[in-house]
């Protein structure tokens, strides 16, 4: 068996890789774009694994990709390429549209022409859902996204559709919901938090002075899960009689307040919030700052530079048919996560 996995120096490919060897006899082909400092941190585990084999091709070209197909033949096409932060599609909107979306049509002409029988897997988002019109969502919420990169993901799963339904092609369009992890990278709200947390933390047992993390919109709410666990539930989805998309989330949805409270509580450091707006701050409680010594004491602000053109407020899935119909089991839940992220940046300091 031979499955490409595009996207393997980022949080899902890689994990998708590492899931593959540990669950397959495949042979793996990693799809890496040229770059001039590629950076492997996430690949460690399985870079000189024999079953596993670095590939060049983009998503923006589709001679790599048809060539890939019809030289590899591959049973599976994992696709976790893309232009995954939210933040910055407004800045590179033509960019996001076309990874995200035209990327995703290249790679299901390339299947269509060269290896019809191999199984497609496109990684949408719960961005796609946007302003949402009610809660949990589900398969069946209405698109409406608020990025061009929510758009991009939107655009994507209609072509997905499309294909499916006029080549008879097993393609899927896993609509996931938020996903973190220590691959996290470090734009993303959680890991920043963690790395941010970790810094302080060794600051405090120093005694020296720090500088707060600073975020943008903390009241938005997303349903958190680890990266980990959905890459079982993306290779489920690719192995069932008839192609069908599936959400996948926690069914849970918590405040970026919440992910800072407990991700402090995990290195024991508490503190209390004040002021509102940009005023607002999260700053070390007097008993905590006695007992630590601390030499500063606000370990959150905001910043509005982070803040977007315009929010998904409420992120809440509701992934029952993954769990029932697949057997999707996840393992990982919200404060295992948030302590495994920050015990992790602490140690890894
Ligand atoms: O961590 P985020 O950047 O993730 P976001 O935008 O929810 O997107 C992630 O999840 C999607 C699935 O729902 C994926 F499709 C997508 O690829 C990505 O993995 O931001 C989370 C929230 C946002 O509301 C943002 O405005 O955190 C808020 N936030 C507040 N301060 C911040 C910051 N986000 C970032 N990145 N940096 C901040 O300083």
């Amino acid at each position: 068996m031979k499955i490409i996995v595009t996207g393997i120096l980022g949080q899902d490919g890689a994990n998708m890789v590492e899931y593959l060897l540990n669950n397959t006899d495949a042979k793996i082909y990693g799809m890496i774009r040229r770059t001039s400092n590629p950076n492997f941190v996430n690949c460690k585990s399985f870079l000189k694994n024999n079953r596993f084999q670095l590939v060049y091709g983009d998503l923006s070209d589709s001679v790599s990709l048809d060539n890939l197909v019809r030289d590899i033949q591959p049973q599976y096409f994992i696709n976790f390429a893309a232009q995954s932060f939210v933040g910055c599609s407004w800045d590179i909107p033509l960019q996001t549209f076309d990874a995200n979306a035209t990327g995703v049509a290249r790679c299901l002409e390339a299947i269509r022409r060269f290896q019809p029988n191999c199984r497609f897997y496109s990684a949408g988002s719960s961005e796609e859902f946007g302003d949402v019109l009610y809660s949990p969502q589900d398969i069946l919420h209405p698109v409406r996204p608020r990025s061009p990169y929510g758009a991009s993901k939107s655009a994507a799963r209609h072509l997905v559709k499309v294909y499916r339904e006029s080549y008879n092609l097993y393609a899927v369009h896993g609509i996931l919901f938020n996903h973190e992890g220590t691959k996290r990278g470090e734009e993303f709200v959680t890991r920043k938090i963690s790395k941010g947390i970790a810094r302080i933390f060794h600051a405090l047992n120093n005694q020296k002075t720090f500088e707060p993390i600073e975020l943008g919109n903390l009241d938005a709410k997303r349903d958190w899960s680890d990266s980990e666990d959905f890459v079982d539930g993306v290779w489920k989805m690719l192995n069932q009689e008839k192609p069908k998309d599936y959400v996948l989330s926690s069914n849970e949805t918590h405040s970026i307040r919440e992910f800072i409270e407990k991700g402090f509580a995990t290195a024991n450091i508490f503190g209390v919030w004040n002021g509102n707006g940009t005023e607002e701050q999260f700053s070390i409680t007097t008993k905590c700052a006695i007992t630590n010594n601390a030499q500063s004491s606000v370990l959150v602000k905001i910043n509005p530079k982070f803040y977007r053109p315009a929010e998904v407020d409420l992120l809440w899935g509701d992934s029952t048919p993954a769990r029932k119909e697949l057997g999707w089991n996840p393992k990982i839940p919200f404060d295992k996560l948030v302590s495994r992220m920050v015990n992790y940046d602490i140690d890894n300091f």
